[in-house]
């Protein structure tokens, strides 16, 4: 046993002072139809959870993720063990990972695939003794040197089969952990384009350096429908970081992108809290751009700080923040193939084992309230443009009359003009009311 000091984490509820007990997350609870832990579909992010020992710029690890292995392949074995531990504890009934999350990188390409089929051997026993599953597994493009001008998007072609042969390994491990005969199910595969972008244009060939990342997703694509890997691909947008400038910088652009490049049947999208306010957004636009554009796929769920400008990949803790999420992810009709995957890591001195339990737990909780309130504010009916009441009062001229006339394509520049001229000055659209609506998401929240 690696986690010794941490028991079996259950509901308590909220009167319960067990810090290894959830106050709010009832995983067999059925909530709107479904239970929390079918609605939530958490998964734990094997790089932060497993690998990360809190290096910054500034200092270096300070928890030893080794796990009590010593050679490479050992330490690789131990962090499997670990992280099943670590799932079966809490409950948690997915991962997510990288190539290199998985092994130590190698020297040669032969020897990585070598050691990877090792390893996916190792895990994929784990899960067909657990049941445990795989969310979605994505490609290290960002470490090796030889990306340092992106993968897709290198400008050296030998770098781009490079990254077509690390991408083709990590669809072969995706579709072996999804395979189990009748338990078989449809994992995913995330591009996060993180070097593929730019640091200045005056180097920059941007329109060809943006086909050819198309193009490697279209050969991922080709290859994985193949080899019978019917997956999700999804494309997670981040606006820079590593890079100055990157090409997926919001759901906007990624939207745009798949479908300039036909690409949009096989994608949705991954978002990422920290990556949306980044870009300058809320995490709640990019859901419901994602989502009303039907892609919104899976959720990377960590927070940021509104201090600091750059990802921090904290532990979600705003209640607010998880209410709006889940409220959205509600709206689009929950997850199909995603999850809510903790791509979040513990404080550099949260530096204990039982430290990487209290921050899954925290998240873990504070989605759960999420989820309550989202339902809770749904069938309240007031505010939202859910309700009935609320969109029949502020969009109502839009089911008849003229607005009925413009949405059916009826209306016509002239025909409108007429009608202005015959109507004389509209009247005011009405109060938008943001600051009663406020007020309800607080009755209902903490009444
Ligand atoms: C980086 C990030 C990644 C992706 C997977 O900001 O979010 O960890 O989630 O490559
Ligand atoms: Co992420």
């Amino acid at each position: 046993m690696i986690f010794p000091n941490v028991p079996q984490v259950k509901y308590e509820g909220p009167e319960s002072r067990n810090p290894f007990a959830f106050k709010f997350y009832d995983p067999d609870k059925v909530i709107s139809g479904k239970t929390m832990r079918a609605h939530l579909k958490f998964a734990m992010a094997w790089w932060h959870n497993l690998t990360a020992g809190g290096t910054d710029m500034f200092g270096r690890a300070t928890i030893d993720k080794s796990f009590g292995g010593t050679t490479p392949m050992e330490i690789a074995k131990a962090r499997a063990d670990a992280g099943f531990e670590f799932m079966r504890k809490l409950g948690i009934d997915y991962f997510c990972f990288h190539d290199l999350d998985l092994i130590a990188e190698a020297d040669t390409l032969e020897a990585q695939n070598r050691q990877l089929d090792e390893i996916a051997a190792y895990i994929k026993g784990k899960m067909d003794a657990t049941g445990i599953k795989c969310l979605w597994g994505t490609t290290n493009l960002t470490n090796n040197p030889r990306f340092m001008n992106g993968a897709g998007s290198s400008n050296s072609a030998d770098v781009f089969a490079r990254a077509a042969a690390n991408v083709k390994k990590t669809l072969d491990i995706m579709y072996l952990f999804t395979q189990g005969g009748e338990n078989s199910y449809t994992g995913g595969f995330v591009f996060w384009g993180g070097r593929e972008g730019y640091e200045t244009l005056w180097n920059t060939d941007m329109a060809l350096e943006r086909d050819n990342v198309a193009r490697l997703m279209h050969l991922a694509v080709d290859y994985a429908r193949k080899i019978g890997f019917n997956g999700q691909f999804y494309i997670e947008p981040k606006p820079k970081e590593p890079m100055k400038h990157q090409y997926d910088y919001d759901a906007e652009t990624a939207i745009g992108f798949l479908r300039k490049y036909g690409l949009d049947g096989d994608f949705k999208l991954n978002i990422e809290a920290n990556h949306a306010t980044l870009a300058g957004h809320t995490f709640r636009h990019e859901l419901r751009v994602a989502a009303d554009n039907n892609m919104l796929g899976s959720i990377d769920a960590n927070t940021g700080d509104p201090h600091l400008g750059w990802d921090t990949d904290e532990f979600a803790y705003n209640v607010y923040d998880t209410t709006e999420c889940m409220y959205e992810v509600l709206r689009a009709g929950g997850f199909g193939w995603g999850g809510l995957n903790f791509d979040a890591k513990n404080r550099r001195p949260s530096n204990t084992y039982e430290d990487m339990f209290h921050g899954f737990i925290l998240s873990m909780d504070a989605f759960a309230l999420g989820l309550i309130n989202a339902v809770k504010i749904w069938d309240d009916g007031r505010v939202g443009v859910l309700s009935p009441e609320g969109h029949a009062e502020r969009y109502g001229s839009w089911n008849s009359g003229i607005g009925l006339a413009i949405r059916s394509g009826k209306a016509t520049l002239e025909s409108l003009s007429d009608y202005a001229l015959k109507q004389g000055e509209p009247q005011l659209p009405g109060s938008g009311r943001q600051e009663y609506i406020q007020n309800v998401i607080n009755q209902v929240t903490f009444g």
